[in-house]
């Protein structure tokens, strides 16, 4: 749809209020698109969620460009709402560990102490297929794990608050960049979400406007790995053209 009437847009007024620039744009051949469109499915389709990760180093400098490429993510009044704590310090995943599994064992009615499962027996059938339960090695094995923090609302420089729009689907976009340049790179990761996960703020000594989000353990797939055998929703199931 052509806007001749609203044309130059945006207008000459909010140009001047705001700097703008000319945007970056890639124009590409029908072919490339078709091609580039293909190629990028087939790699993200073979992404898998993995628990089996090795202990093998990944460099600091992969996680930090994962974390610019999830930071490149669209968000509400382009606010930013996510902070990123990443840690390979063996105390603090053991920490992490430690804590996960406290709380899964009670999730999973593995704790003798207590005679019902957080979970209901629909949900764990759920998640049978997945073959999870409360033990949760790869959070101390793998070399790293990054913690995405949602900032509920954000602090001015006077210490006041400032309303943050649209935080979780800000958050759950930079979530999915996250892993999909984690995957592009030749790296595997798990979305992780303990529950629940407030120690995640203690251990972190997070300010009080963050909250956990989700928790990635990164690292290579052991040699071997095993993962349970899914089926993707086929198109049908997931579009609907109207
Ligand atoms: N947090 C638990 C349970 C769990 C829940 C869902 I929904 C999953 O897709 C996977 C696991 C755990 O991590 O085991």
């Amino acid at each position: 749809m052509a806007h001749d009437d609203e044309f130059p847009y945006p207008s000459i007024e909010a140009e001047a209020a705001h700097p703008f620039e000319t945007l970056d744009f890639v124009r590409r051949s029908p072919d490339d698109i078709r091609a580039r469109a293909d190629a990028f499915h087939d790699e993200m389709d073979r992404r898998r969620s993995v628990r089996m990760l090795s202990d093998e180093p990944v460099p600091r400098s992969l996680i930090e460009t994962a974390v610019r490429t999830a930071s490149t993510a669209p968000s509400g009044a382009h606010q930013q709402p996510w902070r990123f704590v990443a840690t390979q310090d063996p105390v603090i995943k053991r920490q992490i560990r430690d804590a996960a599994e406290v709380e899964e064992r009670i999730n999973y009615g593995a704790d003798e102490e207590r005679s019902t499962a957080r979970m209901n027996d629909r949900w764990r059938d759920e998640l049978a297929p997945l073959g999870t339960d409360w033990h949760k090695e790869f959070l101390e094995v793998a070399p790293w794990i990054v913690v995405l923090f949602e900032e509920r609302y954000g602090i001015r420089d006077d210490g006041s608050k400032r309303t943050h729009y649209y935080v979780k689907e800000s958050c759950g976009i930079a979530a999915g960049m996250f892993i999909t340049s984690l995957h592009h790179m030749g790296l595997a990761t798990l979305t992780h979400t303990p529950s629940p996960m407030a120690f995640l703020s203690q251990l972190f000594e997070r300010p009080a406007n963050e909250r956990p989000f989700v928790l990635f353990p990164i690292g290579f797939p052991v040699d071997g790995c095993r993962v349970p055998t899914l089926r993707r929703k086929p198109l049908e199931e997931v579009l609907t053209i109207v």
